[in-house]
């Protein structure tokens, strides 16, 4: 049973930094979750460098403690969980990295007997190995709630068909995302054309505009998220850039008027008992980070949040 180091045993600046001062392992078969970096960013189509954000947020992660005040649980005495450390990605070369990332994640959810993955990203890209990877180690499609500014399923960017703005409306004509269980949450910003966010829901998704979602409030976006994904087996993925710039200026397509921190932890805190199969937390670029690495900060938090809710469906260990 793998937990952090206390910041009550040794000083939280002290050591290397694993995500949440947890041990560092190559080898997940004794996980029931695991943080696994993948820092890719060749997808992006704007500014690029969330390559180093499993760094940045590891770093500040430090600062996690493991008990949740909200769930009132301490979440490493019900789950195990280690930091991984980082996939090997190949800079440049988007479908061979895929293939590698796809690979590789096949290889620990085999070795975890289905250990959730709570992948730092990289750009959002990475959605599609993984949702590649949960499909051929579940021999079944799996349910997305995915949380963004944008809603990823345009068809192509200069004719390219594998970008981060794209792979979503890749992974449903892979036929591996079970859409009617499906949810995207938060969309907001410019748009190209009156059917950017139309043509989620001409693939299956539901759809719930930012705009939407905060005059339904909180508990009624939570109530929404919930019916969509029923018992269904789920994959969250969640784009910082969802999130306001005020609180997420470090990411590579910014978009102003997002969710605010507080608002983020409600959503996620009313999200406990789902089948969860796996996350992600994506489009963090530390270069463009604020005072203070904010954005880093929130990602790691966010992370924490996921791992509790691993912990939530996991009944406590003798
Ligand atoms: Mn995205």
């Amino acid at each position: 049973m793998y937990r952090p180091i206390s910041g009550l045993d040794s000083p939280r600046f002290v050591g290397i930094k694993t995500f949440m001062r947890l041990p560092h392992v190559t080898d997940v078969s004794q996980c029931d979750a695991f943080i696994v970096g993948v820092p890719f960013d060749t997808g992006a189509t704007y500014r690029v460098g969330a390559r180093f954000a499993p760094e940045a947020i590891r770093s500040i992660s430090a600062m996690l403690r493991p008990y949740h005040p909200h769930h009132r649980i301490d979440i490493c005495d019900r789950i195990s969980v280690a930091d991984a450390g980082d996939l090997t990605v190949l800079p440049g070369f988007t479908e061979e990295s895929i293939e590698r990332i796809t690979g590789q994640l096949v290889t620990m959810l085999e070795q975890s007997n289905g250990g959730v993955p709570v992948v730092l990203g990289g750009d959002h890209t990475v959605v599609l190995p993984e949702l590649r990877a949960q499909a051929a180690f579940r021999k079944q499609k799996v349910a997305v709630v995915h949380f963004d500014a944008h809603p990823d399923t345009w068809d192509q960017y200069w004719g390219e068909r594998y970008t981060h703005g794209t792979m979503y409306r890749r992974a449903i004509e892979e036929d591996l995302i079970d859409t009617a269980h499906s949810i995207q949450v938060g969309l907001h910003g410019t748009l190209y054309d009156e059917d950017d966010w139309g043509q989620s829901r001409t693939l299956g998704f539901d759809t719930l505009t930012l705009r939407e979602s905060l005059e339904l409030g909180i508990p009624a976006t939570i109530a929404r998220i919930r019916e969509r994904v029923g018992d269904a087996p789920v994959y969250l993925s969640l784009d910082i850039d969802v999130m306001d710039p005020a609180y997420a200026p470090g990411t590579g397509t910014p978009e102003v008027g997002g969710y605010t921190t507080i608002q983020m932890q409600d959503l996620l805190r009313g999200l406990g008992g789902l089948s969860y199969v796996g996350f992600d937390l994506v489009e963090v670029l530390p270069q463009y980070d604020g005072p203070g690495q904010i954005t880093a900060l929130l990602a790691a938090n966010l992370c924490w949040e996921f791992l509790a809710l691993v912990a939530l469906r996991t009944a406590p260990r003798a």
